[in-house]
């Protein structure tokens, strides 16, 4: 496996020189930031990530993310014109050496959360789910914690996609992946590019909003859409493990060669539609972080993995998931992991 790091560009407090002082760490996953969703990337922005990194000594071999814009999802008139561009952004990856694109098919957020700063018994503070929170939340007002989020929408702009989302349900949003699967696979194929898709999380709907990248029989149905193997899978492991039902251990043995990038995070379960985000190790959570790395290195898994959202310890304060201290640990731990299980392979 490949070790990485995600980096939010020039503004991320976590600096290149600050990653590449992590052990193992080979590269970092970033993504040009001042291109609005549907827009084209500039070469320039494109190689001045790929020269930073490389100034570092990290490669830039993954994209997270190149968004998928709202009226794609929805299959709006202009959808053509807007999945031209991601190939545009595809080709153009490709050419810089980018060997990966994580991206999401969530309507309207992206990941969703109740509370940013859950506080735990050891005084780290983490990032919590809560159902029955979020429910007696009202989406239209700011109330939500939404780390994932495009604050840019107004009001008026959110209610009209909620709207649109709930006429448009499920199985049109499956009709409306497909065009763009079919569209984005062959150029990615062309571009020397695996596109890895990110699961729904948590991996269940609402709001009224559908959500379909939740679960075995969903990725199932995702990966014959186009049964190649550049169509493949970002293995989020915390949003998965969100729903107790999904089998990771099976499913990462299941997909292993669909998989091309792992997000390998744990979380607690404390109810039911109810987490909360941990330290990586297996045993500070609820999810089987061995029997997941086990089962991915016995496939010959030899993918990018990266350390998902991390605690604020020691004081720190930054993006919420996205500091330094616990990521870095995480980091730690998951080279160890996958050196004892490739080892004793
Ligand atoms: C959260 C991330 C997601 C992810 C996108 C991929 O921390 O895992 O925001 O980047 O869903 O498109």
């Amino acid at each position: 496996m490949k070790l990485t790091f995600r980096w939010y560009g020039e503004n991320d407090p976590v600096t290149l020189k600050k990653i590449r002082q992590i052990p193992k760490m080979t590269g970092i996953v970033s993504a040009v930031y001042d291109v609005a969703p549907g827009g084209v990337w500039s070469e320039e922005s494109i190689m001045k990530i790929k020269n930073a990194a490389e100034a570092e000594n990290l490669e830039f071999e993954v994209v997270e993310s190149v968004p998928v814009p709202e009226d794609i999802k929805l299959g709006s008139k202009n959808a053509p014109e807007l999945i031209d561009n991601y190939c545009e952004n595809v080709t153009r990856l490709g050419k810089a050496g980018v060997k990966c694109i994580c991206y999401n098919f969530m309507p309207v957020f992206d990941w969703l959360r109740s509370e940013l700063e859950h506080q735990q018994s050891d005084g780290a503070n983490a990032l919590a789910y809560d159902e029955n929170t979020v429910l007696g939340m009202n989406p239209l007002t700011s109330e939500l914690s939404l780390p994932g989020w495009d604050a840019s929408y107004s009001k008026e702009q959110l209610k009209g996609l909620l709207q649109k989302y709930e006429e448009l349900g499920e199985e049109k949003l499956w009709n409306n992946m497909q065009t763009f699967l079919e569209a984005v696979i062959p150029v990615a194929k062309k571009a020397g590019i695996n596109m890895a898709i990110h699961p729904d999380d948590p991996p269940w709907g609402m709001f009224g909003l559908p959500r379909i990248i939740t679960c075995e029989k969903n990725y199932d149905r995702f990966l014959n859409i186009v049964p190649e193997s550049e169509n493949g899978l970002t293995f989020c492991t915390g949003s998965l493990g969100a729903n107790p039902d999904n089998d990771l251990v099976r499913m990462a043995d299941k997909y292993a060669d669909r998989i091309h990038f792992v997000h390998l995070r744990n979380i607690k379960i404390t109810g039911e539609r109810r987490f909360e985000e941990v330290g990586h190790p297996t045993d500070c959570g609820s999810i089987d972080m061995f029997g997941i790395a086990k089962a991915l290195v016995d496939r010959g898994f030899d993918g990018y993995v990266r350390p998902d959202h991390g605690r604020m310890i020691w004081g720190e304060k930054g993006r919420y998931g996205y500091g330094l201290f616990d990521r870095a640990l995480g980091a730690t731990y998951l080279a160890g992991l996958f050196e004892a299980i490739e080892k004793l392979k």
